[in-house]
Formats: C-alpha cells, sequence, structure tokens
C-alpha cells in the first residue's frame, strides 16, 4: 500500500516494538486486512456492483489521504445510502428498550436530542467526534476498511477510534461482516460517549501496544518464513522478494490473525477486544442485555445473541483471551459481564499480568 510510511529496518528489534507514542504517529497506523474488501473479494455483496466499488474507492481516498488535527471531510451521502441508514436505524430504535444496555439507550437519546441520530440521514463523522470529544474526549479518524487489528486497537490508546466512511450494500442492511459506517456509528458511538466504557476501551488499546519478546522475535526467524510458505506459494511471492515493510505486515498480520499457535500479547488482547467492544453481553438487574457493537449494528445476530441458541459464558479475561472467533457468521458463544466495572476490575487484573518490556514506561509516554 503506498500511502503507508516505512517502517524502518531497526524497528523489527526485539528490543524496540514499534508502536505509536503520540497520535500523530497514528497516520502510519492505517493497514487494511484484505479479506472483506469488495474489489477482492467475491462473495462480498457490492463485487458485482461497479458504482458501490467506485463509491467505496472514492470515500477509501478521503481516509488514505486524511492526517492527524484535520477536519474530518463531509461527505455527501446520497438517497439509497441514507436509506440503509434509515432501516438499519428504524430496527435499533425499536429492540433497543427491550435489548440494549442502559448506558447505550441513555446516550442514544442524548443524540436523538442533539438531532445528531434521526431516520432521514447519516450523521458526519466530523459531529460525532465532537460529541464525543464533549463526553469522554474520544474523537474519530477516518479508517478506508478493516484495519489489522495491530492498528486499530493502538489507536484506541490514544482515546481515537479509526472509523470507516463508506455505507454497506443496499441488498445487505441488517448484517455485514465488515465494519461500515453504520456499524461504527449505531453500534460503537453510544457508549463511547459513556465515560466507563471509554475508559475500559483505552485500557484495551493500551494492553495491545507493543509486543512481547518472543513475537517480535518470530517476525524475523524462520519458524515464521515456513508459516509462511503456503501464503506466499499461493501468491506466487518469495520472502526475500519482499521488502522489509511488507515483510514486517504480513508478520503481523500472520501473529494477529492466529497463524501461530501460541498466545501473545497481541491476539489475546483482540480477542478480549472481540467479545467484549464488538459482541459483548452484561447483566442488567439478573437480565442480559447487548451491549457490543456488532450486536447493535445488526438485528439479525442480536435477536441470536439474546435467544436461546448461543452458549453464554460468564467474562473471564483468561478464558475469553484464548476463545478464538470467527467473523462470517454469527458468534456460537458470547460472555456475560456482570457490570462494566466489574470487567475493567478483571481486566486489569488479567493485564498487569501480562509481560511487556516497556510496561513501566507507559505512564510517562502519555503524561502529555
Ligand atoms: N456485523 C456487524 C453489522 O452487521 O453491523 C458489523 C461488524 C461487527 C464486527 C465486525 S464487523
Ligand atoms: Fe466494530
Amino acid at each position: 500500500l503506498g500511502h503507508v510510511t516505512l517502517i524502518g529496518e531497526d524497528n523489527i528489534s526485539a528490543k524496540n516494538p514499534w508502536f505509536p507514542r503520540h497520535a500523530s504517529e497514528l497516520d502510519n497506523c492505517n493497514h487494511l486486512m484484505t479479506k472483506y474488501e469488495p474489489d477482492l473479494d467475491m462473495n462480498h455483496p457490492g463485487f458485482a456492483d461497479k458504482e458501490y466499488r467506485a463509491r467505496r474507492k472514492d470515500i477509501a481516498e478521503i481516509a488514505f489521504a486524511y492526517k492527524y488535527g484535520d477536519a474530518i471531510p463531509h461527505i455527501e451521502y446520497c438517497e439509497t445510502e441514507n436509506k440503509t441508514w434509515g432501516s438499519v436505524f428504524n430496527t435499533v430504535l425499536e429492540l433497543m428498550p427491550k435489548h440494549a444496555c442502559s448506558e447505550y439507550c441513555r446516550v442514544f437519546k442524548l443524540l436523538q436530542e442533539e438531532g445528531i441520530f434521526t431516520a432521514e440521514r447519516i450523521p458526519q463523522l466530523e459531529e460525532m467526534s465532537n460529541f464525543l470529544k464533549r463526553h469522554t474526549g474520544f474523537s474519530l479518524r477516518p479508517a478506508a476498511g478493516l484495519l489489522t487489528a495491530r492498528d486499530f486497537l493502538a489507536s484506541l490508546a490514544f482515546r481515537i477510534f479509526q472509523s470507516t466512511q463508506y455505507v454497506r450494500h443496499k441488498n445487505t442492511p441488517y448484517h455485514t461482516p465488515e465494519p461500515d459506517c453504520i456499524h461504527e456509528l449505531l453500534g460503537h458511538m453510544p457508549l463511547l460517549a459513556d465515560p466507563s466504557f471509554a475508559q475500559f476501551s483505552q485500557e484495551i488499546g493500551l494492553a495491545s501496544l507493543g509486543a512481547s519478546d518472543a513475537e517480535i522475535e518470530k517476525l524475523s526467524t524462520k519458524t515464521l518464513q515456513q508459516q509462511m510458505s503456503p501464503v506466499l506459494n499461493a501468491t506466487s511471492m518469495s520472502w526475500s522478494s519482499l521488502d522489509t515493510r511488507d515483510r514486517v505486515n504480513i508478520s503481523c498480520e500472520i501473529l494477529e490473525t492466529g497463524f501461530t499457535r501460541d498466545s501473545y500479547t497481541k491476539r489475546v488482547t483482540l480477542q478480549v477486544y472481540w467479545f467484549t467492544v464488538e459482541f459483548g453481553l452484561c447483566k442488567e438487574s439478573g437480565v442480559v442485555k447487548a451491549y457490543g457493537a456488532g450486536l447493535l449494528s445488526a438485528y439479525g445476530e442480536l435477536l441470536h445473541a439474546l435467544s436461546d441458541k448461543p452458549e453464554l459464558r460468564p467474562f473471564e479475561p483468561a478464558v475469553t483471551a484464548v476463545q478464538p472467533y470467527q467473523d462470517q457468521e454469527y458468534q456460537p458463544i458470547y460472555y456475560v459481564a456482570e457490570s462494566f466495572d466489574d470487567m475493567k476490575d478483571k481486566f486489569r487484573r488479567w493485564v498487569s499480568a501480562m509481560s511487556r518490556p516497556f510496561e513501566k514506561n507507559l505512564n510517562h509516554l502519555f503524561s502529555n
């Protein structure tokens, strides 16, 4: 990807795992996962739709050009896009009182009162970003698509949420395997404006920064090249033909997608993220409610999650962290938190037992 700054050779050192130390460095944290791109995935509902693909490309350009500190460009959404938003919005409105957690409902109402959430039009990321800033100091920056977990989670450490700006295809309004702005806006924004939840999100981000020695070591070992060979063969590339940046990107991706068997900081953090922020359930006076963004933006899965079909387990970071997930279909397992506070407590205790060489410097990195 031409827009990404090169990661220097010296950063592939076990002693210096690269990670952003200032929010401006998130300009380098925009590596995309290609699996759900409409241009590359034949199963994508937009694959055969030329107009849709062109639209996606235009909106992606905005994200690629975006630099830290810029205002988020305004998108003039067309009638089809606003209509897709409207139908998802109305289903959320209907199901929310019964199925969404109280924190979500509280902020949702605020957003309606401010005229940001209406069935008529897709909110602009810039107005949403300003809303978040006022409530929790979170802000948004545009993302071109599904980012690597490393990049996405790193931004949370800075209370920055990388948000897509394109809209799902009109043929699949109620569920999509990739993030789109309907998912970000309806699913994520309400809770990012809740102080307790915002804190939890940032802490997941902080826990994801950097990597263990063992993980970084793998970036340059033979083992990794061996693991890579099926992938490389399939694409007729060879390890030695890749430049440093590609090796690092590919390596990170493998580490993140569970190619390797052992657990490491990155992967386990992602799984905690997945089963909480994306697909988490919580208890409210004994009743199970949804707070996960992937549930609140997809009503098919919301009803599935709260039916008697899936297995519900208590949220326990050490267990949740090694639970593999898939993002094609509805989840077969969900984790239920006792409360946001309890979830944060447990998460903190678990993180403090992870070994990261730079841990002691973390506070001073973020002192301003
Ligand atoms: N499945 C969600 C939806 O249809 O809104 C989107 C995503 C959730 C998690 C990853 S993508
Ligand atoms: Fe999401």
